[in-house]
């Protein structure tokens, strides 16, 4: 779905730069920002820092649930962002930034371009690496985790092609049958597939978040076409529209199969691409609303906590040598989010939302919850 993000890496010029600094105390003033977010209005306390770890403290004042991002150059690049901030609540997103040109923008009631600013980093001429063991640590975790995605989004190419050609030929038992299967592979990267801004509307957003003028594609509008039984009044699609979607699905993923090739992630990208898959299951999954047709929410539920946890097991050398507390924390969270996963599991897969009572969803949400809290605080003891 439409929201959140990781921040990979796009140009090759950025690629040196660095996912560690130090000094919070010394020269950290001026790396973190305050952030006044309400229903009209996005505060930041300063439009400029210098190059390093920054962290911005997210407040809501407003009565919206809100999200904070800073965005690339172009405006569509989500850097890093966090989500789902209620009302009243205070979260940090910490960062390591090159030098560049950023926007900022806080989206209350999680809709819109969002209310935007204009922030400006600076060389601050540091050394800001992590350096020695950490390097290379980093280096590692980089490695692992640009392999996974190459591997995650090969595999949705593969299963892409056949849903598409399934869904074309009109063979709908069959495209029904690979729909949460094939989605898997996309929602396990998910936060990276979203950082390229203009893919993700066209290939995962849900009508429900659409704005008057948006055209729907992608997943959604043929999941819809599939499971069309809660579509009051709804009219089939043809068979030249349903060639159309499938079409662009495919060369939609062609296309985030080329841009995934050469990435390569910082320990911050990873940090905070772990933390933007459980926002995901937060705000979409475990409400049911990400699959609001097909009701195989949980399939996509367990697919950001697979990318979740791979994006920490990558980071845990380090982390456990700086936190390893905090490590304990979230192995013990992942564990019981698992098992209480494994409870609605049927065959291959799972149950569809429907089945599940009230209870499991607030005790799932629990246990989002309780990853999600000490999950936020990696990139910043990474980052430490
Ligand atoms: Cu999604």
């Amino acid at each position: 779905m439409i929201r959140s993000l990781v921040a990979p890496v796009l140009a090759a010029g950025l690629l040196l730069t660095t996912a560690c600094t130090d000094n919070t105390a010394a020269s950290g003033d001026a790396r973190t920002m305050s952030v006044k977010a309400s229903d009209t209005a996005c505060e930041v306390s300063s439009v400029e820092a210098p190059s390093g770890t920054l962290t911005f403290k997210v407040t809501n004042e407003g009565s919206k649930i809100n999200e904070f991002y800073l965005l690339g150059e172009d405006g569509l690049r989500i850097v890093a962002e966090v989500e789902n901030i209620g009302p009243g609540l205070t979260r940090d997103l910490v960062l390591s930034a090159p030098a560049g040109t950023y926007f900022t923008a806080c989206k209350p009631g999680m809709v819109g371009e969002g209310i935007r600013g204009d922030f400006t980093v600076t060389d601050s001429g540091e050394d800001v690496g992590p350096k020695g063991e950490d390097a290379e640590l980093v280096a590692e975790a980089d490695k692992q985790y640009a392999s996974y995605v190459r591997d995650q989004v090969d595999q949705l190419v593969t299963k892409t092609e056949q849903f598409a050609t399934l869904v074309k030929e009109r063979k709908d038992d069959e495209a029904r049958a690979m729909y949460a299967d094939a989605r898997v592979h996309w929602e396990r990267v998910e936060t990276v597939a979203e950082s390229f801004g203009d893919l993700d509307p066209q290939m995962d957003a849900r009508e429900a978040d659409l704005e008057a003028g948006d055209e729907f594609t992608g997943w959604h509008r043929l999941e819809k076409d599939l499971w069309p039984a809660r579509a009051e009044g709804y009219t089939a699609m043809t068979d030249a529209e349903r060639a159309t979607v499938a079409d662009k699905l495919v060369a939609d993923t062609a296309t985030l199969y080329d841009r995934t090739r050469d990435m390569t992630f910082t320990a911050s990208d990873i940090a905070n691409g772990a933390k933007g898959l459980l926002d995901e299951v937060a705000t979409g999954k475990v409400t049911g609303e990400e699959e609001y047709w097909s009701r195989t929410d949980l399939w996509d539920f367990q697919a950001n906590v697979d990318g979740a946890k791979v994006a920490w097991e990558g980071l845990r050398p380090l982390l456990q040598r700086k936190d390893s507390a905090l490590d304990g924390q979230i192995e013990k969270a992942f564990a019981s989010l698992q098992a209480l996963l494994d409870k609605h599991r049927d065959g291959e897969g799972f149950v569809t939302y429907d089945k599940l009572s009230e209870d499991d969803i607030k005790q799932l949400a629990d246990a989002v919850n309780t990853l999600s809290e000490p999950l936020s605080k990696m990139a910043g003891a990474i980052l430490s």
